[in-house]
């Protein structure tokens, strides 16, 4: 991999020199100037102080975004990531609500919160305190794909960039319009970014999904580092530096900023400057979140630090233009939205990138109410991801996930010959050394699938999630077997437990003798012992006897709350307490 091109700029250079220098001829010459002058001629020779003051004046300069922003407003709704709170008679309630239905965002709201607002500090305070060489950095191009996006949530989107990149650093912003059909994003959005520095836009002639839209947007840009991001952010301030400065280092990271929330429906910028969270997948092939593991935090000297991720969100991340290049961009075989970024997570780690989320590097995101358009095309999108880069392993996805195996996903010939053109390491390599904390299902023959009862005919054990970042807590029912994997599958592990490892982290299956129904509660980690209450045995003549309580599990079809359930029972040997695995119905 060759080295990050570094851009040279002589013009910009010599100019932002002779700048500095008159500036800090005028200032040094002062007769009153200021105390650090004073301390400075005090304790330094002439010349050497000279040189140090040119050098701060110079970075002042170097660092200058490309538009100011406005003078501060605190009386302007969401100034300073406030949320809003407006008083609507009926009317506008209704329109907010219709805004509401049409963005999954409330664009009622951000149209009255201004395209230039503040965001609080919410960074780590020592991020302040880093230096950077303006001048050898590498650039970027900006790239943003939208589809349909509200107006003031693509403008702030806009001017936020503008606002926070630095003016050398930023070498165009792109923005892609996927084949939106909203009037205004046709001759308004031209007009109005026809007064912008440095904004291009560029047009699909069909809807051509995430993917291919970044990549046409990729095609007109010249920066050394493409940047990509979502269409309804706000950047921190000091957001480019750190994931450029780390792109600088290593031009084979893949360097993703801090993902801030800000609310879909009051406009609040909720951020953390604790450590923020990094990503992994389950066995469905779902993207997660998750607490930086022990062993990271060990690996890192200051909280400063990149944090290695073993997958991306996927909407916000800087890369080297050569290093994408030679990875292979995006699988372009993958259509709308949905799967690209475990895909190309595998394919950073398994061809010898690294990903990485920057603490420093701040970007706040409105995380919409639900998704906004079909994602439909996700599932294939994750099966060109599994039939490339998991090997055996996507077995397990697929037991989860037997639908999957039916659908139609198209050609990925090129996919594989490029895995092999660049020598990548496999699954088994991946897991161990970048996800070692996920659950490895061990998915015996007979021991997985649809856990379905005897007596009770057609009905499996079926367990749903509050939501999905809260797996356990629930009683497991039982319902009638769809076939379908996801909340019906289970797996028995050697050990005894009932795993719902559809999730991530895996839910176990636990009785106790009070309440005689069952609950998922997380797995034990790894290496710790089995907790009684998690074990079960499922005997030869198929009756599942629960350890703790030293009773069988029996589908019952009322229970307290009139629904059927699986329920501990003195065992009795009868139909209703015998239980088999099948895969598929
Ligand atoms: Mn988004």
């Amino acid at each position: 991999m060759a080295a990050c091109g570094r851009r040279t700029r002589p013009k910009h250079l010599v100019l932002l020199l002779l700048c500095a220098t008159v500036v800090g001829y005028l200032i040094l010459s002062r007769p009153d100037s200021g105390e650090v002058g004073d301390t400075l001629r005090r304790r330094a020779p002439v010349v050497e102080k000279k040189e140090v003051a040119e050098e701060r004046l110079g970075d002042e300069e170097l660092k200058k975004p490309v538009y100011e922003k406005p003078p501060l407003d605190m009386n302007s709704p969401g100034e300073m990531g406030r949320a809003v709170k407006l008083n609507l008679d009926k009317e506008e309630k209704r329109q907010e609500e219709e805004s509401l239905k049409n963005h999954q965002i409330n664009i009622y709201v951000s149209d009255k919160v201004s395209l230039h607002r503040r965001v609080p500090e919410i960074w780590n305070p020592l991020c302040g305190n880093l230096k950077y060489d303006y001048r050898t950095l590498p650039t970027t191009s900006v790239v943003i794909a939208f589809y349909n996006e509200a107006w003031s949530t693509l403008l702030r989107t806009v001017h936020s960039v503008l606002e926070t990149s630095p003016d050398i650093l930023l070498k165009e912003l792109v923005l892609v319009d996927d084949y939106s059909d909203k009037a205004h994003l046709k001759g308004p959005l031209e007009k109005y970014i026809s007064g912008l520095k440095k904004v291009r836009l560029i047009r699909a002639t069909k809807r051509e999904g995430l993917v291919r839209a970044r990549l046409l947007g990729a095609s007109i840009t010249s920066g050394d580092v493409l940047t990509y991001l979502d269409c309804h952010c706000e950047c921190h301030v000091g957001w480019l530096e750190p994931l450029l400065q780390r792109i600088k280092e290593e031009p084979s990271a893949v360097v993703c900023p801090v993902i801030d929330v800000i609310d879909w429906n009051n406009f609040q910028y909720l951020g953390n400057a604790g450590e923020p969270q990094i990503g992994g997948f389950d066995w469905r092939l779902v993207f997660t979140w998750h607490t930086v593991p022990e062993s990271e935090q060990k690996r890192r000297s200051s909280p400063t630090d990149v944090i290695r991720s073993p997958t991306m969100a996927g909407g916000l991340f800087a890369v080297s233009r050569k290093y994408f290049q030679y990875l292979g961009t995006y699988d372009t075989g993958m259509e709308v939205w949905g799967g690209e970024n475990l895909e190309f997570s595998f394919r950073i780690w398994q061809c010898g990138g690294t990903l990485e989320v920057h603490p420093c590097s701040h970007v706040g995101h409105v995380f919409p109410k639900k998704a906004p358009y079909s994602r439909s095309k996700a599932l294939a999108n994750s099966v060109r991801a599994a039939e490339v880069w998991l090997d055996n392993f996507k077995e397990i996805y697929y037991h989860r996930s037997p639908h999957a195996r039916l659908e139609a996903y198209g050609d990925v010939t090129e996919r594989r010959l490029l895995r092999e053109r660049l020598g990548c390491k496999d699954f088994r390599w991946y897991l161990d050394n970048v996800y070692p904390d996920i659950n490895l299902p061990e998915d015996r023959p007979g021991r997985f699938g649809m856990l379905k009862n005897r007596g009770k005919t057609g009905y499996c054990f079926d367990y749903n999630p509050v939501d999905e970042n809260v797996v356990v807590g629930q009683r497991v029912i039982i319902y009638q077997c769809h076939g379908m994997g996801q909340n019906q599958f289970f797996e028995m592990s050697e050990a005894g437990e009932i795993r719902y490892n559809t999730r991530e982290p895996a839910g176990c299956v636990e009785g106790d003798n009070i309440s005689t129904y069952l609950n998922l509660k997380l797995c034990r980690k790894r290496g710790q012992p089995l907790p009684v209450d998690q074990k079960f045995i499922l005997r030869e003549d198929g009756s599942l006897y629960h350890e703790g309580s030293r009773k069988c599990v029996q589908a019952v079809d009322k229970t307290d709350n009139g629904k059927p359930a699986p329920s501990l029972q003195p065992c009795s040997g009868s139909p209703h307490q015998q239980w088999f695995f099948e895969e598929k119905l």
